[in-house]
């Protein structure tokens, strides 16, 4: 038997942060090895908010670049960009006629992203889930590892499979049923300047999180600046201190420590004391990071080839599947 097949994405949406590394992307480097692994840098997803046209090939390649940067190893991986694979666009019309509109109102994403755009919500932000169904079973993809922000979207998909199947199948199972892979260590990192609120792209204070290419100097600044509580030494899983345990949280995934370990150095620990030990974790951890980052961008060339080898491979797979798909809702194909 072949080895299992992992599918998970980012959006080009700016710049990537500790929430995306910590919650997705080291997850994948960690386990890599073990898989059939297809990362894609989600561009069609990118525009369900409003965006910068100008801004989304440079974004798309940057995300890839950072998929190397972070570990991503082409010897166990396939990185490609969405938009190159037309596949996705057609499923997702496909999949959209067999799922009932409910199904997406009831989205958290949805209702938290509509609310910020008010009246101009576009209909590509109610439809984000399909998208991202139509990304993982394209790839008839056993796992998916995402941030628990992710966990009620991978259940939409499994939706979308049982009720494909079952109307379609004629009791055989065209679509895979994908299971989410979330850590519980690092799967929702928490906003620097609001312990209760996930680390986000969109969130306008730059001062709420920790970009993977931030400067130590950034790093200095964010972490000085990082909302705290005036109770002295620190502790994990208090409810009343969110931003203690988010802190902490950080420290113990840069550094490598173990959980106890952490527990132990910083019970008796002051702010004063903490802010810089994170402050040097955090820019040791993300400096190798920075510099595979810089090499790749400055091979263009290379990150081209990359992504154009990828296109090739996730559209054998993709097309495979659409054909099996549109064969069971009764399509023709010459
Ligand atoms: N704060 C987070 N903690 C843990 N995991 C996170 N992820 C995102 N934020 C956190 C995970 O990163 C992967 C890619 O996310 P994405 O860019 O596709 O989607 P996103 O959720 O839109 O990212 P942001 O930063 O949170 O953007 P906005 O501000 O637009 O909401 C996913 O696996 C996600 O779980």
């Amino acid at each position: 038997m072949g080895r299992q097949r992992i599918f998970s994405g980012v959006q080009p949406t700016g710049n990537l942060h500790l929430g995306n590394y910590l919650g997705a992307i080291r997850n994948w480097v960690e386990i890599q090895d073990q898989f059939d692994n297809y990362f894609c840098v989600v561009d069609l997803h990118a525009i369900t908010v409003p965006h910068k046209s100008e801004m989304l090939a440079q974004d798309t390649y940057k995300t890839a670049a950072s998929y190397l940067a972070c570990g991503i190893d082409l010897q166990y991986s396939t990185i490609f960009v969405q938009s190159h694979v037309s596949a996705h666009s057609e499923l997702a019309w496909l999949l959209n006629c067999i799922t009932p509109l409910n199904w997406l109102t009831d989205m958290i994403q949805f209702k938290e992203k509509a609310l910020k755009q008010g009246e101009n919500v576009g209909v590509g932000l109610l439809d984000y889930p399909v998208l991202m169904a139509a990304d993982i079973l394209l790839y008839q993809a056993d796992k998916v590892p995402v941030g628990e922000d992710q966990k009620q979207h991978l259940e939409l998909t499994r939706d979308i499979v049982d009720r494909f199947n079952h109307q379609f199948g004629k009791g055989s199972k065209v679509l895979k049923l994908p299971d989410p892979l979330i850590r519980k260590e690092g799967a929702r990192v928490m906003s620097l300047t609001d312990g209760t609120k996930k680390m986000s792209k969109s969130d306008p204070s730059e001062l709420s999180r920790i970009n993977i290419l931030d400067s130590p100097e950034e790093i200095t600044k964010k972490i000085k600046r990082c909302k705290t509580d005036p109770v002295k030494g620190l502790v994990f899983d208090d409810p009343e201190r969110p931003e203690c345990n988010n802190l902490l949280t950080l420290y113990m995934l840069l550094s490598g420590k173990t959980k106890e370990e952490v527990a132990t150095e910083c019970a008796d620990m002051g702010w004063g004391q903490f802010k810089p030990l994170l402050t040097e974790t955090a820019i040791n951890a993300l400096k190798p990071i920075q510099d595979k980052y810089q090499d790749v961008m400055n091979e263009k060339g290379y990150l081209e080839s990359v992504l154009r080898e990828g296109r090739q491979k996730a559209s054998e797979i993709a097309n495979q599947t659409l054909k099996q798909v549109k064969a069971a809702l009764g399509y023709s194909m010459p």
